[in-house]
């Protein structure tokens, strides 16, 4: 019979209290790199590898070494994983790979970095974010407005450092605001935030999953250990959440952007934001485009005025509004990287599905040429096609998955806008030389690739920072 959550948390806990066993650290990345010193520290056995055999990877074994680590680059031991105490597992390794099926079969159990480090530092206390689009601002947004109380917060976990890292630090802070994907929230049994939001849901990594239900089923392991007081924060305006959260204990507070019976919405007539009975800021206080980005800051008002008493007295709710004047778009979501040759240039090279690039090229004004490809994730571009009808100039088809863009978008678009293919082949430059060459004085040209990046890059943010030095060459 396989182990709940509250059972491989316990288990774990209790592993870790003891310092019984040896941990296996699986994959070197941050995550990895983090979780294998934080145990070192903590006086922990442990056994560290990586696939990989990068040099950079030889270079933290190195320093792993020295703080007692043993480890092995290039392979994973699966022998000596298999008698591990517990594998700590990094989200990019997906769950067929060896060392993970090695545990299973050996009944070891499996964490993440986040579930080590929540386990070590039992003080912090923590609103988690989790949902397809819109986490990594939110939690951003979440992170502003506990230091605006004068809170000593950090952001952490999917948005780029992991908790390990936090918990490192000789004076860990009081919060943190945690972003959560579905790949962490897989192996982290023990979640038990101060606050948890849901954002939304929509399909996404079904190269790594079978389907969405198996997707959607990881973003409810947020709420694994939800009691009757435990506090929950989630979109209104979507039915696939209302599903999901269907009986689930705690006490729920809503968002939306279309309706006004919930706690925190926006009133459209009025411009303005209302949280918990009353306006808290104008729409033009909020320098982020878009609706979603609306309900971005309706559910982290949210979660931090429901985090504590002390966060909704007046004086909070003043020091609240103020923030959101020193709160700025984030790289690499549709960040304007410049004007050229009367075209704007926007980076949105952090839209890795479907769901993100219709919300950005929903939010298009001007005539559009809009760059989609990379490596293909499994969805169909197809539904993509009504609002590139309305603002697209042309689609500029490149990477990997460009053939399948191609041919999804090709027919549904006919004649109206072109669907370039870029040949295999090319160089990022050249798929932008050929995004300048259909767009039009007073266009956009819009990077919201809708793929993930690694067909090209090592990861979402190269992509952007190519696109922005590539703009103003090819301009
Ligand atoms: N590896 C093995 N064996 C295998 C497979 C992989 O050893 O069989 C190794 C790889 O060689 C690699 C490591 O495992 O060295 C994997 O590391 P990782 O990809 O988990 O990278 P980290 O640096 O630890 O980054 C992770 C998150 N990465 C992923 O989820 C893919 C980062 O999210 C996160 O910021 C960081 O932890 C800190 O918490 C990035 C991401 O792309 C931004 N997230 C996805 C997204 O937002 O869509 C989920």
């Amino acid at each position: 019979m396989t182990a709940t959550s509250q059972e491989v948390a316990s288990i774990v806990a209790r592993r870790l209290a003891e310092r019984s066993g040896e941990f296996a650290v699986i994959g070197l990345g941050r995550s990895g790199v983090a979780a294998a010193r934080l145990l070192r520290k903590a006086g922990v056995s442990v056994y560290a590898s990586d696939a990989g055999n990068a040099d950079a990877l030889h270079h933290v074994a190195a320093e792993l070494e020295r703080d007692g680590a043993s480890v092995d680059v290039g392979m994973h031991n699966l022998k000596r994983i298999a008698h591990a105490a517990v594998v700590v597992v990094s989200p990019g390794v997906p769950p067929t790979a060896a060392p993970l099926r090695t545990a299973r079969a050996a009944n070891i159990p499996v964490v993440s970095e986040v579930e080590v480090a929540l386990r070590l530092t039992p003080a912090l206390r923590y609103i988690a974010v989790t949902g397809t689009n819109g986490k990594t601002t939110t939690t951003a947004l979440v992170g502003h407005l506990l230091r605006a109380l004068g809170h000593d917060a950090v952001d952490v976990g999917n948005i780029g450092t992991p908790v390990s890292e936090l918990a490192l630090r000789d004076q860990p802070p009081a919060w943190a605001a945690l972003e959560m994907s579905s790949f962490q929230l897989h192996d982290t049994p023990g979640i038990l935030p101060d606050v948890g939001i849901l954002t939304t849901l929509s399909p996404d990594h079904l190269d790594r999953y079978d389907g969405v239900a198996e997707y959607y089923a990881d973003k409810k392991r947020m709420f694994a250990n939800a009691t009757i007081p435990s506090r929950w924060v989630t979109t209104a305006d979507s039915i696939d959440v209302h599903e999901l959260i269907r009986g689930i204990p705690g006490q729920w507070y809503h968002f939306s952007t279309q309706r006004a019976d919930v706690d925190a919405w926006f009133d459209r007539a009025h411009n303005t934001l209302r949280v918990m009975g009353a306006p808290l800021i104008t729409r033009d206080q909020l320098a982020l485009a878009g609706d979603h980005n609306v309900a971005n800051a309706l559910a982290a008002l949210l979660a931090v005025m429901v985090a504590d008493d002390a966060h909704r007295t007046p004086a909070a709710r003043k020091a609240l509004a103020g923030a959101f004047a020193a709160f700025h778009a984030l790289p690499h979501r549709l960040e304007p990287v410049g004007d050229f040759g009367n075209i704007q240039w926007l980076n949105d090279s952090k839209a890795t599905n479907v769901a993100s690039t219709l919300v950005a090229v929903a939010g298009m004004t001007r005539p559009t040429v809009v760059l989609l490809g990379g490596r293909h994730k499994g969805e169909p571009y197809t539904k993509l096609a009504p609002e590139l009808r309305r603002t697209a100039r042309a689609v500029v088809a490149f990477g990997e998955a460009g053939p399948l863009v191609h041919a999804d978008l090709s027919p549904a678009l006919g004649a109206e806008v072109p669907v370039v293919l870029v040949p295999a082949g090319a160089t990022f430059e050249q798929v932008l030389r050929t995004a300048r060459a259909q767009a039009q004085q007073g266009d956009a040209v819009l990077l919201s690739p809708a793929c993930s990046s690694y067909d090209m890059f090592l990861n979402y943010e190269q992509r952007g920072r190519e696109f922005a030095r590539l703009a103003s060459v090819v301009a």
